[in-house]
């Protein structure tokens, strides 16, 4: 687990300013060894292994995806009245979030637990809260200007009342970021989805889920194998081409990823597809190769259909935490990205990061989280499920 880092900002006065402080010297600390500005995607040392993992794991779930709501019994939600209402998803969903909900729900809960008003010195420790649970500078300033803002006009002075508000904001600051993929029904050739991001994210398997989801949906799908820089990989996605009946185009191990893009959409295009989901590498011999490369993938693929790619996905591992913000950064210039999915939500403490997301990254939606293994656990992103996710008790 990371350190959490709260403790790095302990100095009481001047908010801003301290967490501010707070936030960099966590990055200096080393628990993020890349420096935000400089993220070099094969050069840390815990995506390596992580890496490393995902081959070895390749073929990892065996079980037939759709026959895993089934498989894990009942879930506990079903026995919860609470969640009755929303079904045993949302229970589901919130039990996966629980390393989080007990960072940032229960975190601000203890906060104002006992206090009989709202002043600074509760201002404040909401503040490093808010940090410490990765909602990020951005998002952090914009809740506590606000708070401030309300409590200097009397609107709020029950400390009580403060975790309501609160959620509210929290909500209403995802809002704008968290807008559903939704493929036309009526477009002249496949989608095109390009999927991109950092070795270990979950890029594969994200396909996986989503090739499934469609397939369900009865779509006809394509997958192009792009990701040639290793050989595991598109036998990773082939296992998932098998399991959903969904054909996936390869070419030679170390071949041109750009023509395994260019050949999936052809393939689409012949077959009258409706989704083509390419998979790419996310480590290469350098940072440099991997952009120029993905920059490539990206034109051959904007030659062949106007218009495509129509989303062009990164996908981010949900424990990064800040890192999250630089990678999408760092993606963003070689691929302008349409949406951004945050996986691995179930085993973290770090899923403040998707408020932090949705506070800078103007333009990007937020369209999937991953909170586990199965396709389910693939769930279009809704803001207020997952702000309720994390507050409900
Ligand atoms: N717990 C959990 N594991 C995930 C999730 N998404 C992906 N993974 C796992 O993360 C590992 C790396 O995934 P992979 O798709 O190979 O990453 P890629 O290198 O980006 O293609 C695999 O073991 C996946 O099963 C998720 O939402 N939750
Ligand atoms: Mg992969």
């Amino acid at each position: 687990m990371m350190a959490r880092d709260g403790d790095a900002v302990g100095h009481p006065n001047c908010v801003t300013i301290r967490a501010m402080f707070g936030f960099r010297k966590r990055k200096g600390k080393g628990s993020d060894p890349e420096a935000p500005e400089e993220y070099q995607p094969e050069g840390a040392p815990e995506e390596a292994s992580e890496a490393e993992a995902a081959d070895e794991a390749a073929p990892e779930p065996k079980e037939e995806p759709t026959e895993e709501p089934a498989a894990p019994g009942p879930s506990p939600a079903d026995e919860d009245e609470g969640a009755e209402k929303k079904g045993g998803l949302f229970g589901r969903l919130r039990e996966r979030l629980a390393k989080t909900r007990s960072s940032l729900a229960e975190g601000l809960g203890a906060l104002v637990l006992g206090r009989k008003e709202i002043d600074d010195e509760l201002l404040e420790d909401l503040e490093t809260q808010l940090l410490t649970a990765d909602v990020g500078v951005t998002a952090t300033q914009r809740i506590i200007d606000d708070l401030t803002r309300r409590v200097s006009r009397k609107e709020l002075t029950d400390p009580q009342a403060l975790v309501g508000t609160l959620r509210e904001e929290l909500t209403a600051l995802l809002a704008p970021a968290a807008r559903p993929l939704t493929l036309p029904e009526d477009q002249e050739g496949p989608f095109v989805l390009l999927m991109v991001g950092v070795n270990g994210t979950g890029k594969t398997t994200t396909i996986g889920k989503l090739a499934q989801r469609y397939r369900a949906e009865g779509r006809e799908v394509v997958l192009g194998a792009a990701d040639t820089f290793r050989a595991a990989a598109a036998e990773q996605l082939q296992e998932w081409g098998e399991r959903t009946g969904v054909p996936v185009i390869r070419g030679p191990e170390g071949g041109d990823p750009g023509a395994v893009a260019h050949d999936a959409v052809e393939a689409g295009r012949a077959r009258g597809a409706d989704v083509v989901i390419i998979d790419t590498a996310g480590r290469l011999h350098t940072q440099d190769n991997l952009m120029e490369e993905l920059a490539k993938v990206r034109r051959v693929i904007a030659k062949q259909l106007p218009d495509a790619p129509h989303e062009t996905m990164l996908v981010i591992d949900g424990g990064t935490g800040q890192n999250a913000l630089s990678q999408a950064r760092q993606f963003n210039q070689s691929v302008p990205l349409t949406g951004l999915t945050v996986t691995k939500l179930d085993g973290t403490a770090r899923g403040g990061v998707l408020f932090a997301l949705a506070a800078e990254l103007e333009g990007v939606a937020i369209r999937f989280i991953g909170v586990g293994e199965s396709a389910e656990d693939l769930r279009p992103f809704d803001a207020a499920e997952f702000v309720d996710a994390l507050f409900e008790e």
